[in-house]
């Protein structure tokens, strides 16, 4: 089933000139990228965003971490997009991530983690609306979808 995600790269991917590989093995996957944003998340959208890990003892360096620097907020849409973007970044731990994986081939440290993607079509649905709210996304025809997707 046709399926909407939210992706971020956090601050450590965009400073560690990340953006464009991250970009790039979920083009190659076969994802659709509909929507795209470079910003700065304040306090108020970090806490949101997180609020499932308030009572967490990591939550307060969560949020000094997601607010430290500008982020690359998108929208990847395709059958099964939720799972297939989680798969593509590897386990949330670097530590625990396979090789070939975004957080496997990059990182070491689970506050270090390079990405975000949504957990659930449900998660997917609220997240994109905290950081694009509605009609974010750009729905156009690409060309090469006969060659991804069968029928
Ligand atoms: P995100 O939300 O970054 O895609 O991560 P996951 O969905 O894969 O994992 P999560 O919600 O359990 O964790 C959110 C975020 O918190 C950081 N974290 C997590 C941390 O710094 N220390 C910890 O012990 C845990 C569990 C990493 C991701």
């Amino acid at each position: 089933m046709m399926e909407r995600t939210f992706v971020a790269i956090k601050p450590d991917g965009v400073q560690r000139g990340l953006v464009g590989d991250v970009i790039s093995r979920l083009e190659r996957r076969g994802l659709k990228l509909v929507a795209m944003r470079l910003m700065q998340v304040d306090e108020d959208l970090a806490g949101r965003h997180y609020s499932e890990h308030v009572s967490r003892p990591f939550f307060p360096s969560l949020v000094s971490f997601i607010t430290s620097g500008p982020i690359v907020a998108m929208i990847w849409e395709a059958n099964n997009a939720v799972a297939l973007a989680r798969q593509t970044m590897g386990a949330t731990n670097p530590g625990d991530a396979s090789p070939g994986t975004i957080r496997g081939d990059f990182g070491v440290d689970i506050g270090r983690n390079i990405v975000h993607g949504s957990d659930s079509p449900e998660s997917a649905e609220r997240e994109i609306g905290l950081f694009f709210g509605e009609g974010g996304a750009l729905d156009y025809a690409r060309s090469a979808d006969q060659w991804i997707i069968e029928s």
